[in-house]
């Protein structure tokens, strides 16, 4: 998928290149499942205007859902809830020092308002938010919720049922 695509529904923002690996993988995500998105590099604390700009004009521009990363003090996701009504998901990228607990702990406590849903640490969080936005698409878009079905039949389809020898 392009990533410059113009009117696409889904943003992925981070606050560093250096959460890209971890993003990558909603990216990863949304490609195989159709849906377009745009990524972006965009920081709470070194780029605060950008964000502003961002949340600004998330809705008008289209997009239906925000994968915002971010690492330590990770603050980009529920700031930009607080900036656009646009739903936020948002991916706790995991840290040196404190293993991501700093990252999750700065997402997921909003208050009362300002909701981010909240994912889990790294990748495999980064992961769920690329179906967490295909979800929310696929509640009006049923060719999307068609792939989105078929895609989580054959993620069942490939666990074995019973365990064997590595
Ligand atoms: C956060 O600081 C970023 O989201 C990143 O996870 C973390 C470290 O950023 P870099 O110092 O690697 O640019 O703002």
């Amino acid at each position: 998928m392009d990533s410059k695509q113009a009117g696409v529904p889904v943003g992925i923002i981070m606050g560093s290149q250096s959460d890209w690996p971890t993003m990558r993988e909603a990216a990863t995500i949304l490609d195989e499942l159709g849906v377009g998105y745009e990524t972006r590099i965009v920081s709470a604390h070194r780029t605060p205007d950008r964000l502003w700009e961002y949340g600004r004009q998330a809705a008008d521009r289209g997009l239906k859902a925000i994968i915002a990363g971010a690492g330590g003090a990770a603050h980009l996701p529920g700031m930009m809830a607080s900036k656009t009504r646009v739903p936020v998901i948002g991916v706790p990228v995991q840290t040196r020092a404190l293993s991501g607990v700093d990252s999750l702990y700065s997402i997921v406590q909003m208050p009362k308002g300002f909701p981010v849903a909240t994912m889990a640490i790294g990748a495999a969080g980064a992961a769920n938010a690329g179906l967490m936005a295909a979800g929310i698409l696929a509640v009006s878009d049923p060719e999307l919720a068609a792939r989105l079905d078929a895609w989580r039949a054959a993620l069942s389809e490939s666990i074995p049922e019973e365990p064997r020898d590595e």
